[in-house]
This record gives structure tokens, sequence and C-alpha cells, in this order.
């Protein structure tokens, strides 16, 4: 039990938690909690392995049988691909849900970004000049419910990730927090997509101000040339004694998943550690799928504060930060509150021109809206047809959900955030 789990700060907080609403956002935390990063970042934990996430698109017809030696009898570039897709989503979730510990000794309560803040910034890939550059753009689309959209491109090389992050959270009555995801992330690797759903998560430890992330439930990765990977996760003591633990059977079809047939390959073991690949109907071992830790990340490129746009997140956030690292709560509340006033004039502004705060970088799709007369970009299209593949449900509901599930039956919007590269194309004034 930490010092702090003992504090005054900390049981009024817990107090709190118990006429929980559902919005994190307006729980005040005590500042040994708080972190200094807004959601807003959060975004670059997709390629924090700038290697893994291009490599898709550097296997092809000619080469796909040296990119795994040890598995024997790689069928083709598409199931090659899959593998490799699957490999860098695997070592994706390091980063997403144990930084903050490692970084910070816990999960903290990020800064929850304000309608319009925007994080860029790149991995230039300098020591492997045939990478090019990747660039990401995250813009906070909405602030009550936080959404953020970003996009993570690499031109040279071909590769697209654009999606969004959207969480619905509960407190159970152990204090333990439940959050599902709504968003989804749609990769484009070339002329393939893969629409990859985002799994649910709980936080633990919070009784004891300790606070860190597990994750369960599923996510799936779908291709367009028609293969599956389906992730399971589960903590300590569930199907295995350790914490972080995942099963990932990839199918080289859908209707293989659905007739119960044995998958292509299986992947399995620590997705913060060790996992290992065999062959999904004999069991035969080929050895380590990935090896998370002895994997180091590759931290974004951020320009200077002094060069960075008062709508981008660090600048935007300085003072708020500096409260933090110092613990002067009122600091915080103070700096905190110019920032909100600020937000409560542009938005009184709006009201009484009838205008809304124009979005920089992403446009919301509402897919119940579409006609049959409406221009499909390979996004929109694409998230159509590998949802209705496997007959996922397209509405703003938890990730994953099936069409008929009791989520999708009550949701009735499906308003997506998607990339406008033109947007970015004609930006003058933000930077990466
Ligand atoms: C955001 C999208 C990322 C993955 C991810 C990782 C950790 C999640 C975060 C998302 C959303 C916010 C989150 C966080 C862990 C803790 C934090 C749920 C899904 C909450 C708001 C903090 C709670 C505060 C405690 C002190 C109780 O790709």
């Amino acid at each position: 039990m930490t010092d702090y789990a003992s504090s005054s700060s900390w049981t009024s907080f817990l107090k709190s938690v118990a006429s929980f609403s559902g919005d994190i956002s307006s729980l005040t935390a005590p500042p040994f909690i708080l972190s200094t990063t807004s959601l807003s970042e959060f975004p670059q934990y997709w390629a924090e392995h700038p290697d893994l996430f291009i490599e898709p698109s550097l296997i092809n017809e000619d080469n796909f049988k040296d990119k795994f030696p040890e598995i024997n009898n790689l069928e083709s570039p598409e199931i090659t691909r899959m593998i490799a897709v699957t490999k860098w989503f695997i070592a994706t979730l390091k980063s997403q849900y144990c930084s903050r510990n490692e970084s910070m000794g816990t999960e903290k309560k990020p800064l929850n970004p304000f309608l319009g803040e925007l994080f860029v910034g790149k991995w230039d890939n300098k020591t492997n000049e045939s990478y090019g550059e990747t660039i990401l753009l995250s813009e906070q689309v909405s602030h009550h419910p936080p959404k953020t959209a970003y996009t993570i491109f690499n031109d040279k090389n071909n590769v697209k990730l654009e999606g969004y992050n959207q969480v619905k959270a509960t407190f159970s009555k152990t204090l333990m927090l439940g959050v599902k995801q709504l968003g989804h992330a749609m990769l484009q690797v070339k002329d393939e997509t893969f629409l990859i759903t985002l799994p649910a998560l709980h936080i633990e430890g919070i009784l004891m101000a300790a606070p860190f992330v597990e994750l369960n439930g599923k996510s799936m990765i779908l291709s367009s040339s028609g293969s599956i990977t389906i992730i399971e996760y589960s903590g300590r003591g569930y199907f295995s004694g350790k914490k972080n633990t995942f099963k990932a059977k990839l199918y080289k079809n859908i209707d293989d998943y659905n007739n119960n047939e044995y998958p292509l390959y299986t992947m399995s073991g620590q997705w913060s550690g060790m996992s290992k690949i065999t062959n999904g109907e004999t069991g035969e071992e080929f050895g380590t799928f990935y090896d998370a830790v002895n994997h180091p990340t590759e931290h974004i490129y951020v320009k200077p504060i002094e060069d960075q746009n008062p709508l981008e997140s660090r600048r935007a956030w300085e003072k708020v930060a500096e409260g933090i690292t110092f613990g002067d709560m009122t600091m915080i509340s103070q700096e905190k509150g110019k920032i909100e006033n600020q937000q409560r004039e542009l938005r009184k502004k709006e009201e009484e021109e009838g205008t809304e705060w124009k979005r920089r970088w992403f446009k919301e799709t509402d897919y119940t809206k579409i006609t049959s007369d409406d221009k499909l970009v390979q996004t929109d299209e694409k998230f159509i047809q590998l949802s209705a593949s496997l007959n996922l449900s397209t509405k703003n509901v938890p990730s994953g959900s099936f069409v008929g599930d009791k989520e999708d039956l009550k949701s009735e919007t499906s308003a997506h955030w998607r990339f406008n590269r033109q947007a970015w194309d004609d930006e003058k004034e933000i930077k990466v």
C-alpha cells in the first residue's frame, strides 16, 4: 500500500467516486494522481515501433517466404501481411496500456483535452532511410463527450492508420473502473485495408492509490483480403497465472472462423512480455512471436513548446503541467480555470453567432444518413464492407459489438470521425 492510499485527499476522492456520473473528466482527483499529459497525445502509442508499423507494406509476392523464416509453408503475401499486422498490433499494447506505469509509477488521470486541441509530431526514421517519415496528427473533435480523432501516415510506404478514441466508463462496487472503447481504427497498407476493433479494459488498484490497466474482452483485425485475427485478453489468474495475457487466432477466412475450423496460426503469451507462434492445427511451435521487453520503443518527435501553436497540447497545458509537477493545487486550478473560461467564451460566442467550432483535419460521417447517391471514400466503403462481413455493428457502440446486440439495438447513430487529407495538405499554420 502506498502512503497516498491513506491520505485524506485520496479517501475523499474515493468518496466522490461513489456518486460518479459516467464522466471521468468531472472527477476532481488529488495532484499526485494527475498526469501532465493530455489524452490527445495517446494516439502516439500506435507507432512507437515505426519499423513494425511499416513492415506489412514491405511484404510482397517476391519476398514473403523470407519474412518469417521460422514458419514453414507461409502460403501467401496476404497471410504474411496479416501476421505482420497482428505483430505490430500486439507490439502497440505495451505502449498503450503500460507506459504511464513505467514512466510515472502508476496509471494517472490524463488531462482532458479542450475542443480543437491538437497534438502533432513525427518519427523521422533517420536510421533507415527507406522508411521515410511517419507523421501523427491528433485533434480533439468533441469535448462532451471527449473524442480524439487521429491519423498516423507514412506516405513513402503508403501506410495510413486512422481512427478515434472515445470511452464509456463505470465504477464497480469494488472500485474497479470498467472502460469500454467506442471507436475503432482502420489501417491501410497500400490497397489493403484492416479494420481493428479496440479491447475493453479495467483499472485495478484504485483503492490502494496505485491504478494500473488490465485488458479484457477481445479485439479483432479484419483484412480486406479475407483473413481475420481474433485476440482474446485476460489478466492474472484467468486462463493463466500471468498478467497481460493474450491468445490470438489467425484464420484464413471468416468462414473458417464461423465454422470453428482450425486457425492457421495461434499466437499466445504476454503482450507486455514474451509470446510465441504455433501452427493452429497441430500446435507445432515455430518460435517467438514478439518479445516486448527486448524491443525498445521509439518516441515521437514533437517541436519545442516555443514553436508550437496555442492550440497545440503541450503549449496549451504548459502551466497546468507545471502546477501538477510542483503538486500545487492552487496553480493547477487557476491555470485550468483559464483554459475553461476561454473555452466557455468561445462556446458562448459561437452560440450567439449560430456557428460551430470548425474541425481542422477530421470530419464526421454518419453512416445512417448515407444514400446510394453518396460517393464513398475508401475508408467509408471498407468500413461498411468489413463490418458486414462479420456482422459487426457500424453504430456508435462499444468496439466489436455485433448487429442485434443490446447496445446495437439501443443506438440510433453511426457517426464516425474520418481524416480529411486535403485539409492537411492545405494546412498553413501547423507544422510537424
Ligand atoms: C485511450 C486510447 C488509447 C488507449 C487508452 C489507454 C489508457 C486509457 C485511455 C485509452 C483512456 C483514459 C483512461 C486510460 C487509463 C486510465 C484513464 C481510461 C483508452 C482514466 C480516464 C483515468 C482514471 C483516473 C483514475 C485515477 C481512477 O489508445
